[in-house]
Parts: structure tokens; C-alpha cells; sequence
């Protein structure tokens, strides 16, 4: 049992009519429930941020959602509030079969940071465990699906290639917000890093 599939951030406000929708969002669900069944161990992952967290656009003022900012860790997207903890937007999708999770990996629950990876924050050094729990059970091999394909998958993949993963993102089961060509930067960063997509 060295195999496990991480499904990304499958909430209500990626979903249409949430916060942060990400067209056709909820496409994927009846899929990635199915892919379940061809695996022993599966974690999910939740955005939760506290209101007022810093990536969000209204806590920046004279800022509007989408526009780039500069943090202390680096550059950052601001995004409309979403995902704030305990929120039905911060919920899975109602169809999302979560009874398979054996962890659920939460994220961006520190108002001065964002964290897009199911590894790492976005300075790329706090670790949020999820990489000690996988090593302790000794799975080596991810796939990888969900939301966003070009932030909290694409930094999530890249972050378990470096760390020595073997990484398949499965990328009919995800899907992208695309800002600004972030899709086509995703998909080429993903590869040099040496993800595979299938
Ligand atoms: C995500 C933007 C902000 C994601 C999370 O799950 O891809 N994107 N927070
Ligand atoms: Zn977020």
C-alpha cells in the first residue's frame, strides 16, 4: 500500500455559485468519487481561512479581487472571501463521498499567510505535516485531483515531485481558474518538475 489519491480543496465556494467558483467545478465529483474505489488510502484537502484572512481582496483597501499584492513571502493573487471556516462555502460538495478520507489535510488557517499546497504555505517552508504523515505510512506514490488545477493542485504536485514523491495529477479530474495564462504556466511547471499528467 504505498499508493494514495489526494483530492484537492473540493468545496462549495470553488464549485459554481460559491465564492471562488471555478467553471464546471462540480463536474468532477462523480468522478473523483469513483476513482476512490482503486485506492486504499485517501486524503482530502480544505481551504480554511479565518475571515479576514490576507489573501483576501478586502482586507487590502483601494484592492480588488484578482489584482496581484506583495506579501513579506512573496507575490500573492487576491481573491474574493472564501472558504471561511465553518461557512457552507468552506463545506465539501454535497456529493463529495467523504467517508473514504482517512485525513483531511486543512490549509491557509493563518490569517498572515496563504497556503495553496497541501504541504507548504506560501513562503514554501511551513510545513502543514501532511508530508510526515505520508512518510510514516510509507506511501510514496500520489494522484493527485481537484481544485484548481493551476494553484492549489499545481503547487501542491510540484511541491510532492521535489520532496521525492512520484506524482500523477489526473488532469480530466480537475479543473482551472486560469488567470492571466496561469493554467499554461501551471501545466509547464508541473512538468519540469517532473509530474506526470495523464
Ligand atoms: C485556491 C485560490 C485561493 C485553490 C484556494 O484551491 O486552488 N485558489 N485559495
Ligand atoms: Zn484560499
Amino acid at each position: 500500500m504505498t499508493q494514495a489519491l489526494i483530492v484537492i480543496d473540493v468545496q462549495n465556494d470553488f464549485c459554481p455559485g460559491g465564492a471562488l467558483a471555478v467553471d464546471e467545478g462540480n463536474q468532477i465529483v462523480p468522478g473523483i468519487n469513483a476513482l476512490m474505489e482503486e485506492f486504499a488510502t485517501v486524503i482530502l484537502t480544505q481551504d480554511w481561512h479565518p475571515a479576514g484572512h490576507s489573501s483576501f481582496a478586502s482586507s487590502h483597501p483601494g484592492m480588488a479581487p484578482f489584482e496581484m499584492t506583495e506579501m513579506p513571502y512573496g507575490p500573492q493573487v487576491l481573491w474574493p472571501d472564501h472558504c471561511v471556516q465553518g461557512t457552507m462555502g468552506a463545506a465539501f460538495h454535497p456529493d463529495l463521498n467523504t467517508n473514504r478520507a482517512d485525513m483531511i489535510v486543512r490549509k491557509g488557517f493563518r490569517r498572515s499567510i496563504d497556503s495553496y499546497s497541501a504541504f507548504f504555505e506560501n513562503d514554501h517552508r511551513t510545513p502543514t505535516g501532511l508530508h510526515g504523515y505520508l512518510e510514516e505510512r510509507g506511501i510514496s506514490e500520489l494522484t493527485m485531483v481537484g481544485l484548481a488545477t493551476d494553484f492549489c493542485v499545481n503547487f501542491s504536485a510540484v511541491d510532492a515531485a521535489r520532496l521525492g514523491y512520484d506524482v500523477l495529477v489526473r488532469e480530466g479530474l480537475c479543473k482551472a481558474i486560469d488567470l492571466d495564462g496561469s493554467l499554461e504556466a501551471a501545466m509547464n511547471g508541473m512538468k519540469d518538475a517532473g509530474v506526470r499528467i495523464a
